[in-house]
């Protein structure tokens, strides 16, 4: 028993880390990642993934999870057109469980992926943290925010910014007038209904990656925030393919969401198949920024976090989330190599102590 350790890729062409360097963390299992020039909303072709699988496959890693197949905007916006989104969604569904893929991590966030205020907040230790700040956010205008994103990427594309769709800011925030809280849920059971019975017939499991951070922002609704949300739209569609990708950065950075009592909660249901780890550390009451996996760095108790995944039993994957920009690293925010790689370290010493104590008593 036990947990797939994954690590998070971008591909050959946009990734300064080679799967050879990842292959040498300790305890490593695969990688998890996509193919990210595939315009949303089209069919991932067979060869391509085939492509992607042989080389991470030859590199002595292993090629199961997909994070992520995002979801073209007319189906979060219940369009007309969803249908045919969908039809492709189910094919692409389709290629990637004959390539093995076991587990496809996905969100349904209107308009904006996840979003921080600064991409290289310096800490006192010369180390870079990406933050987000509540107060700072409420000044921005949506496109100010995109401009401070872009800028402080590095050059590098971020996973969820694709230039195409933030170029159509304004009629998409006209689009979204129509859709609340309710309907954009609505939206995702719709979604759901329809492509989990692929997911049944062709064994791939669905894991939603919760809302980043996890409350409505710009007006726009959000609904992959709380338990009981995301209970509903399990619920509606009940298949243990319609699951969870549990972030505890993402849904923890609500302080009324206790992640190991999330991880129980729907880990007992069998609803958990992929889980990010990683610590924050709360600077207000809705501001924080992202240390490093430590307990004592952070906000979170990683031990407890690690217990509770331990004791549910979980055998599916996990990975560190974002780490820090540290030892001179040039990189993607969040996704550099060392501060991740120390995070796997210290979640594996976690896992080891916790499984031998356990096996003591
Ligand atoms: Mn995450």
């Amino acid at each position: 028993m036990g947990f797939k350790m994954t690590f998070r890729w971008f591909g050959p062409k946009d990734d300064n880390i080679s799967l050879e360097y990842i292959r040498q963390i300790p305890g490593i299992y695969g990688v998890v990642t996509a193919l990210f020039d595939i315009p949303v909303g089209e069919v991932w072709p067979e060869d391509r993934i085939f492509e992607l699988k042989r080389m991470v496959e030859d590199a002595g890693l292993k090629f199961e999870v997909i994070e992520s197949v995002n979801v073209h905007e007319d189906i979060k916006l219940g369009l007309p057109n969803r249908d045919r989104y969908i039809e492709n969604y189910k094919q692409t569904i389709k290629n990637l469980a004959k390539a093995g893929i076991k587990v496809i991590c996905y969100n349904f966030m209107p308009v904006f992926d996840w979003l921080r205020t600064d991409l290289a907040k310096k800490l006192p230790d010369g180390s870079e943290v990406m933050e987000y700040n509540h107060e700072m956010l409420k000044n921005l205008t949506p496109d100010e925010l995109v401009k401070s994103m872009e800028k402080g990427s590095q050059g590098f594309s971020l996973p969820g910014w694709e230039s195409y769709r933030l170029k159509q800011l304004q009629s998409l925030f006209e689009m979204y007038k129509d859709v609340d809280e309710n309907k954009l849920l609505q939206n995702l059971i719709y979604f759901l209904e329809n492509i989990i019975p692929v997911c049944e017939q062709v064994d791939v499991k669905m894991a939603i990656h919760p809302d980043d951070p996890p409350w409505s922002l710009f007006g726009l609704p959000r609904v992959v925030t709380n338990k009981e949300n995301i209970e509903k739209f399990l619920k509606a569609v009940d298949s243990p393919y319609n699951g969870l990708t549990l972030c505890t950065g993402s849904l923890g950075a609500n302080r009324e969401n206790n992640i190991p009592e999330l991880i129980r909660y729907f880990g007992k249901m069998g609803r958990i198949h992929f889980m990010h780890v990683r610590n924050i550390k709360f600077t207000g009451e809705r501001s924080f920024y992202e240390t490093s996996h430590l307990s004592t760095d952070g906000s979170f108790d990683m031990f407890e976090i690690m217990k509770a995944i331990y004791d549910i039993g979980f055998d599916g994957y996990l990975r560190p989330d974002h780490g820090r920009m540290i030892w001179g690293e040039k990189g993607r925010p969040g996704y550099g190599l060392y501060d991740r790689a120390l995070g796997i370290a210290y979640l594996n010493g976690l896992w080891e102590a916790i499984d031998k104590m356990s096996k003591m008593k």
